[in-house]
């Protein structure tokens, strides 16, 4: 019997981590979004998969909610040289994606083994192995699939780091696809995680740049929509603003309420009952209307006791009662 968390970065991390002190570890399915997923100095980089594992493994750095704690970040002083002399139009060197020189050591390995040939749902679970985890991270997918920004002001399209890190996701976008998601397959194992776990929970994360590349594979909403009584989605919006990243905004920007009543909306299909903070009790009866059962719990993991009794409760709503 397994519990099955949809996933993006740092609010699925947080989340996973509680969830562990209430569910055991090693059955827990973690299916994570890899539409983050770039490649940097040739090396392959699932920042999602990273931050969960990181998390979970007590080693991620608390202030970023990214890479390692007491990281040091000599290869990319020493990376400045060359981008002295990179010449016009050579992406050479890029300097604004900070790899630490620790985490420089994961995506050696991950790039070494997808190199050989291994799946990336193999050198995922190496990795976890390696950091000691009991959860299962699974990719979504082993094939390429790329989460793609419009943005509003430039009329361009850019990779997702390109807008999340090179842009300090301040600028307007005004489309998001996800190139590879028509011909990319769920794996077995995340479908299974899906399909026959015990209740799926969506995670805190960002409906349609962390969730939506998931959502866009084939046959997601329709397992969950299957099942969607024990399925329960926690809002990653809190009193109309983004628990973290740029949520609020994209919802805003995209066409959507930028509220747990927007989040209603993208998630009724898929999930019986929405998790939101006692900040928006009062929108309770719009996400009612909305097609989802509101449950109010406070919802900001900031204390280890709230996120606890958050894991507790949403576990709770997709009928699983544990106690403590
Ligand atoms: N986020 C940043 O804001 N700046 C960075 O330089 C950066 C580097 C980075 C390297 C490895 C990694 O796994 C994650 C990294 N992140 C960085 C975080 C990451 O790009 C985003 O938080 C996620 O993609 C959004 O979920």
């Amino acid at each position: 019997m397994t519990i099955g968390v949809v996933c993006g970065g740092v609010g699925a991390a947080r989340f996973l981590r509680a969830l562990a002190g209430v569910w055991p570890a090693e059955r827990t399915v973690g299916v994570v979004n890899t539409g983050d997923d770039t490649v940097m100095h040739g090396l392959a980089i699932s920042p999602d998969l990273d931050t969960i594992t990181y998390t979970l493994a007590e080693a991620i750095d608390p202030e970023r909610g990214w890479g390692l704690r007491d990281e040091s970040w000599r290869a990319m002083e020493a990376l400045a040289r060359y981008a002295a002399v990179r010449p016009v139009g050579s992406s050479a060197a890029p300097t604004w994606f900070n790899l630490g020189d620790r985490d420089l050591a994961t995506h050696f390995y991950r790039t070494a083994r997808l190199a050989e040939g291994a799946t990336l749902t193999a050198a995922t679970a190496e990795i976890c192995r390696a950091w000691g985890l009991a959860q299962r991270l699974l990719p979504m997918s082993d094939e390429r699939v790329s989460t793609i920004v419009s943005l509003a002001d430039e009329g361009i399209e850019v990779s997702f780091q390109e807008y999340f890190v090179q842009r300090r996701h301040s600028v307007p976008v005004d489309g998001v696809r996800f190139d590879g998601a028509g011909s990319a397959h769920l794996t077995d194992a995340s479908r299974s995680a899906l399909a026959d776990s015990e209740a799926v929970v969506v995670a805190p994360s960002n409906p349609l740049v962390s969730i939506g590349p998931i959502r866009a594979l084939a046959g997601v909403d329709d397992v969950l929509a299957a099942r969607r009584d024990t399925v329960v989605a926690i809002s990653p919006i809190v009193g109309g603003a983004a628990l973290k990243g740029p949520a609020d905004r994209m919802l805003e920007e995209l066409g959507h309420e930028a509220s747990v009543v927007g989040v209603a909306r993208l998630y009724a299909p898929i999930a019986a009952t929405l998790v939101i903070d006692p900040v928006d009790a009062h929108l309770a009866s719009q996400v009612e209307a909305a097609g989802m059962r509101a449950l109010v719990v406070p919802s900001v993991m900031n204390d280890p006791a709230v996120a606890h009794e958050l894991a507790r409760r949403t576990l709770a709503a997709a009928g699983i009662v544990v106690s403590g």
